[in-house]
């Protein structure tokens, strides 16, 4: 009944879907818009607000430590995929790379093509947390946020930013682009933080 593509899980991967979450063996796209075209040679990420202006190259990211990551995602249109294998740069690495005001206790994470979403400091600042330019030992396909996303595993994966290229550190939390369309500020997906309740 579940058809072709959501299947019910084994009693060990229940215990990894949270609630009113299905298991997915295909890799759905979800985007809002376009899949915005990016040059690599062009491609820029930069960091802003409570942050030392800083602006960084594909290079940049290329010479930094990369690491391997198997994390489950979590979608609140309720597609869960468990074990995706990813290759990237870890945001606590990343973060010994730049200068953040110790005001700083908000991120708004910014992307080619306008798409925002915004996290705390707490929920961006944690060692499971990457950038990612690899999935299952392949270049980021376009589709999935290639060349760069980020992924933040424990939320729903609306805040894990594809074709990211800038991070805006905050002292007050502003809300992005589907928190500001009622989804919850957090998205928390064992506590099925979905939508704000303002
Ligand atoms: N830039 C950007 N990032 C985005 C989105 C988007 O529309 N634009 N969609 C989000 C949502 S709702 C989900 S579920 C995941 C989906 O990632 P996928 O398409 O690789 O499965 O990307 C998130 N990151
Ligand atoms: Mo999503």
């Amino acid at each position: 009944m579940l058809g072709k593509f959501f299947q019910k899980p084994t009693q060990q991967e229940g215990d990894r879907v949270p609630p009113g979450q299905h298991l997915t063996k295909g890799f759905p796209v979800l985007t809002y818009g376009a899949t915005p075209q990016i040059n690599i040679e062009e491609w820029e990420f930069k960091v802003w607000g409570l942050a030392t202006p800083k602006t960084f190259k594909w290079s940049d990211f290329m010479e930094s430590p990369h690491s391997e990551f198997t994390a489950d995602f979590h979608c609140v249109t309720r597609w869960s995929k468990l074990d995706v294998k990813w290759t990237g740069i870890k945001v606590t690495d990343f973060m010994k790379s730049i200068e953040v005001d110790s005001k700083a206790a908000h991120v708004m994470e910014h992307c080619y093509g306008g798409y925002t979403t915004n996290i705390s400091m707490e929920d961006f600042v944690r060692e499971e947390n990457f950038f990612a330019f690899q999935v299952f030992g392949e270049p980021l396909p376009a589709e999935h946020g290639g060349p760069l996303r980020l992924v933040v595993p424990h939320l729903y994966a609306w805040k894990s930013a594809k074709w990211i290229n800038g991070l805006e550190f905050l002292e007050k939390e502003d809300l992005g682009f589907w928190e500001r369309n009622g989804y919850h500020r957090r998205g928390e997906p064992w506590a099925e933080e979905r939508y704000s309740s303002l």
